[in-house]
């Protein structure tokens, strides 16, 4: 049995981390819903890929009324994945093939399910139980308005009103997102105690890193003030706020007391770098995810200046940067490199923009390149090894995101980048599921038989061909991971950097061809090249 303390203790500076979302990655037991004996019997695949670490997805009991984000308990695994026996060996078989396991904490709220919660709806106005939360009296003449004019993530007003037993309707409590997800109220010690055991509990267990689910919007203002109606208020009331770091602080007191480098990754939206850059600082979170270069669009210029900004901000708190190009909430890469619109932005997220796939896909794969040249670790969500697209035509009843229903559509959600993974086969499930079992939990789209696993291994031009052979050459290349880089000026639309003396990476988003750096020999590249021409929406890393 491997050891996760007998090694290196700066492995995350560097780690590509793949993330799972068990849901949708493989379903051992035929009920159409993915399962860790389904990731357990994967785990060959991840090892042949190669990658350093796995991010699982909440996989606790959770009612899921927001893919498992809505935790019931969380020292346990849903039924539906499995047991906890179940992810107790999927995480020491996971170390023995050389990859680490990082958990989902999501401490921001907890399911209506949740003992707490129920706890404090049965103990009513008043009382302890109810602190744990946010519960308070409505406005208006009956109290029949929100305490607050706060907005739920998912669409509707954050505040829900409770029933009294005897029916008449009762006090609001906050919801930052679902109103079956209550907000917990990070002021009441007894909150900040739950949280630190449950850490505990998965070090134990030998995880080796927790994803911190939407870390910036714990603490809140006690006065609870109304948003202004332009601007953005500062400080805001439940966004990014300064009493925040002392809580991830004290998480990291709690993991720098286990041996092997246990980490702290952060999902911190905040579109200042600076702010960002604070909870890197080296009392609290080892990484955080770069959402910067996530909703960066394919344009030389901005992902220049993204890719520097990054690293200015990370620089002088001395914590590696993360790239991202997709996750569970986002459009997938491919979809979005082939609209017109090629950022990412939740605001303007729309149903059915035309895409050009094969455009797409070819700056996809010139992406990776890039992403898995660049200093830092990197963040790989399942699937975009094998290039999927968003799947744009789910049937309205079969869609489940919270985001979509509580805005009655107009908002597509996030099921889109969730369908279940094509393994093998040419028609649905695609060997996500053994044959005769349920049908995956999303339906899968009838043109995916080229983009299975099985399809494109040994094809030298598919993405998981391009992907194995970048995670190999990462793997050998002193020069990759974490450290530095230099630019090299290779004229406009053209990114290329150096990362030592003999390894150069060039992306070209010039709309012709560009002539290629001096170098000794190209090593990959993500298209082929024409002589010594770099085509566009293509890039090359090179022995110099
Ligand atoms: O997301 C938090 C988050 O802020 C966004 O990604 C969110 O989807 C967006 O702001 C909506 O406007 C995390 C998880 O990644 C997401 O899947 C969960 O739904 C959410 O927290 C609630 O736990």
């Amino acid at each position: 049995m491997a050891d996760i303390s007998a090694t290196d203790d700066a492995w995350w500076r560097g780690a590509v981390i793949y993330q799972v979302y068990p849901r949708s990655f493989a379903d051992a037991d035929g009920d159409g819903t993915g399962d860790l004996a389904g990731v357990r019997s994967r785990l060959g695949y991840l090892r042949e890929l190669g990658v350093d670490a796995l991010w699982f997805n909440p996989w606790y009991p959770s009612p899921m009324a927001d893919g498992g984000y809505d935790v019931a308990d969380y020292r346990d695994v849903d039924p539906m994945f499995g047991t906890l026996a179940d992810a107790e060996k999927l995480i020491a078989e996971a170390l023995d093939l050389g990859m680490r396991t990082i958990v989902d904490i999501v401490p921001n709220h907890v399911s209506a399910e949740h003992p707490w919660f129920r706890e404090a709806l049965a103990a009513g106005p008043g009382s302890p139980a109810r602190e744990l939360f946010w519960f308070r009296p409505g406005r208006g003449a009956h109290g029949e308005l929100p305490p607050t004019n706060w907005p739920s993530q998912f669409g509707g007003p954050a505040w829900t009103r409770t029933t009294e037993p005897d029916g008449s309707p009762g006090e609001w409590y906050l919801n930052l997102f679902d109103s079956r997800q209550p907000d917990l109220n990070w002021a009441h010690p007894a909150v900040r105690r739950e949280h630190e055991e449950v850490l505990r509990f998965w070090f134990d267990r030998g995880a080796a890193g927790v994803r911190v689910d939407s870390a910036a919007l714990l603490t809140k203002d006690p006065a609870l003030p109304d948003l202004p109606a332009r601007g953005e208020p500062d400080p805001h009331p439940y966004v990014d706020r300064d009493d925040l770091h002392e809580i991830y602080r004290s998480w990291r007191a709690v993991a720098d007391g286990y041996p092997g480098a246990r980490i702290l990754v952060g999902e911190v939206w905040t579109p200042d770098p600076e702010r960002f850059a604070r909870y890197l600082r080296p009392d609290e979170m080892h990484t955080a995810f770069n959402f910067g270069f996530l909703c960066c669009p394919w344009d030389a210029e901005r992902l220049r200046t993204c890719v520097d900004t990054t690293l200015a901000a990370h620089r002088p708190v001395g914590a590696p940067a993360t790239w991202v190009l997709c996750n569970h909430d986002v459009t997938r890469t491919v979809t979005r490199y082939g609209r017109a619109e090629t950022g990412f932005d939740f605001a303007t997220k729309a149903h059915g923009v035309p895409t050009d796939l094969a455009l797409g896909t070819r700056r996809a794969r010139a992406a990776a390149l890039l992403t898995l040249a660049l200093p830092g670790s990197v963040y790989l969500y399942q699937g975009e090894e094998l290039g999927l697209p968003e799947a744009e035509d789910i049937p309205a009843d079969r869609r489940q995101d919270p985001m979509y229903l509580r805005t009655g559509g107009a908002d597509p959600g996030r099921d889109g980048c969730r369908v279940p993974m094509p393994w093998s086969g040419t028609r649905p499930p695609y060997g996500f599921g053994p044959e005769g079992g349920a049908e995956p939990w999303l339906p899968q789209p009838d043109d995916w038989a080229g983009r299975t696993a099985e399809a494109q291994s040994g094809d030298p031009d598919s993405m998981l061909e391009l992907y194995r052979a970048a995670l190999r050459l990462r793997r050998r290349e002193p020069a990759l991971g974490d450290g530095t880089l230099t630019w090299l000026d290779a004229g406009p639309g053209v990114l290329a950097f150096r990362r030592d003396a003999s390894f150069a990476c060039v992306l070209n988003l010039a709309p012709h061809a560009v002539r290629l750096p001096e170098h000794r020999a190209p090593l990959l590249a993500s298209g082929a090249l024409d002589g010594d021409r770099l085509p566009p929406d293509t890039a090359v890393w090179l022995r110099t």
